[in-house]
C-alpha cells in the first residue's frame, strides 16, 4: 500500500449548506488522515489556477464563478492509494451519475452544484497542494489509530 497525499476541497455550496461536517466525518470514518485544513475566500487568480487545465471549455467561467462565490474549506488528506479512495468516496463528477453512499450521490442534485473536488492524480495531487498551502501548513503527525489501519 501506498502513501499518498490528495487535495480535496468542500465547494461553497457545501459550505453554505452546512455540509462541512458530514463531509468531513466521512473521510475521519473511513481512517483518513487529515494533515491541513483551512477556509478559504478563494480569489480569481487562485480559481483560474486550480481549474487552469480546463481553460478553453465552457464550464470553465461558470465554475470559475461558483468556485469564488462564497469561502470554501480546503485541506490535505493523506493515507493509502489516498487519491483514488477520495475520489471514490466523492462519486462521479455529475450527481446526477453518482452512486448512492457517495457525497456527490447522497448531497448533489447536479453537475454545475457537485459539493466537492479531490485530486485525480498523484501529479495533479502535487500540484494542487502547493497551489493551496504552505509547507509549513501541513501537519506532521501520527495519529493513535495508525497502527490499526495497517496490516
Ligand atoms: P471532477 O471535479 O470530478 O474532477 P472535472 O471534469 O475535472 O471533474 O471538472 C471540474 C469541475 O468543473 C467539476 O467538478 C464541476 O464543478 C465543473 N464542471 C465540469 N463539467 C461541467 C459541466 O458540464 N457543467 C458545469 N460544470 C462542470
Ligand atoms: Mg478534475
Amino acid at each position: 500500500m501506498e502513501k499518498e497525499r490528495t487535495f480535496v476541497m468542500i465547494k461553497p455550496d457545501g459550505v453554505q449548506r452546512g455540509l462541512i461536517g458530514d463531509i468531513i466525518h466521512r473521510f475521519e470514518q473511513k481512517g483518513i488522515k487529515l494533515v491541513a485544513l483551512k477556509l478559504v475566500s478563494v480569489d480569481r487568480k487562485l480559481a483560474e489556477k486550480h481549474y487552469g487545465v480546463h481553460k478553453g471549455k465552457p464550464f470553465f467561467e461558470p465554475t470559475v464563478k461558483y468556485i469564488i462565490s462564497s469561502p470554501v474549506i480546503a485541506m490535505v488528506l493523506e493515507g493509502n492509494n489516498v487519491i483514488e479512495l477520495v475520489r471514490s468516496m466523492m462519486g462521479k463528477t455529475d450527481p446526477r451519475n453518482a452512486e448512492m453512499g457517495s457525497i456527490r450521490g447522497d448531497f448533489g442534485q447536479f453537475i454545475g452544484r457537485n459539493i466537492v473536488h479531490g485530486s485525480d492524480s498523484e501529479e495533479t495531487a502535487s500540484f494542487e497542494i502547493n497551489l493551496w498551502f504552505k509547507p509549513e501548513e501541513i501537519a506532521k503527525y501520527n495519529r493513535i489509530d495508525e497502527e490499526w489501519l495497517t496490516e
